[in-house]
Parts: C-alpha cells; structure tokens; sequence
C-alpha cells in the first residue's frame, strides 16, 4: 500500500480549492486506503486530500488512542455552527514543527458521504470539531497559520522557509 507524500507549507498547491467527489468509486475507496496508511504513518489525527495533491473534497480523520477508528467524509458539507468557540492546540502534517492555538467553533454539525457513498450527519465537539474545521479548511486552500496574529504568521512563515531549505 502506497504512502503518499504531503506538500508543505508554502507550496501553492495547498491553496487549491477541492471539487465535490462525482461518484465514490474504487479510484476513491483507493485514495481513502493511500490516505489513511499516510496519517496513520506520520501520526496525524487526520488528513485532506489536497495535501497529497489531490483537488477532491475527501478528508480523513483518526483521533481514537489506538488509531483504530478511522472516519471518512467525502463531499462534506457544514450544517451548523456553534456560536460557541473554543480555543485548542492544533499542528498540521503540512505545517511541520509549528504549533499553535487556535479559535474555532466548539460544536458542528457536517453532512458527509461515506465510504459506501452514503450520506452521514455527524454532530462534533472538542478534538473531532477541531480537526473536522481544520481539514474543511484544507478542502477550502486554507491551512490553520492563517488564523494567527500577522506577527505570528509571519515568525511562522520565516521559519517554514527556513524548514524547506534545509530539506524538512
Ligand atoms: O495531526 C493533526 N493534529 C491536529 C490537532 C488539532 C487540530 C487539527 C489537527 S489535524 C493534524 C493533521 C493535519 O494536518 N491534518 O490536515
Ligand atoms: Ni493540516
């Protein structure tokens, strides 16, 4: 099983925005298998396909202990937002070595198909909302710096530069 390479921050391929998945056919369940194997092997807690170069709205999520409960949403769709926000510690597989906190809704409701193509309504808080925002947000061309202070983003920036010259 092939394990797929992840662009890096700041490649502007990472601000390409996904097309809707026309049919979830064996080209996708192939796709969702490549994906999972690489989250799993670089330990994320999820993974969107444009950050494997791929421009269709599928995303990956695993945030059990045992990296056991894997949850796929092709074509998600945002339902409902709380006004609630809540404040958490988010990474990003194509951000490496920058960790920061981060505001988002602490609830949310996403209609999504799943695997078999069928439609699933997941009601999310705490980490799942999170990484479910945050890999929306690839499927959108947006990674998670973009919410920092302009101070921050750009520290992060110089560093991310730094990373890719030496290879990271
Ligand atoms: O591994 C990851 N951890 C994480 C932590 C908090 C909120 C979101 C995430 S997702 C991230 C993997 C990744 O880059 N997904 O796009
Ligand atoms: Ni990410």
């Amino acid at each position: 099983m092939t394990r797929l390479p992840i662009l890096h921050y700041p490649d502007t391929r990472l601000t390409t925005v996904a097309k809707p998945v026309a049919m979830v056919d064996e080209r996708i369940k192939t796709l969702v298998a490549q994906m999972l194997m690489t989250m799993y092997e670089e330990e994320g807690v999820g993974l969107a396909a444009t950050q494997v170069d791929v421009h269709e709205q599928v995303v990956v999520i695993d945030i059990s202990d045992g990296g056991d409960q894997p949850l796929v949403l092709i074509n998600p769709q945002l339902l409902w937002a709380s006004d609630e926000r809540q404040q958490s510690k988010e990474g990003c597989l194509s951000v490496p070595q920058i960790y920061d906190s981060v505001s988002r809704a602490a609830q949310v409701k996403v209609r999504a198909l799943d695997l078999n193509g069928l439609p699933r309504d997941i009601e999310a808080d705490g980490l799942l909302a999170a990484c479910i925002q945050h890999e929306m947000d690839h499927l959108a061309g947006k990674v998670f710096i973009e919410y920092l202070s302009p101070l921050k983003r750009n520290r992060y920036k110089i560093k991310a530069a730094k990373l890719q010259r030496v290879g990271v």
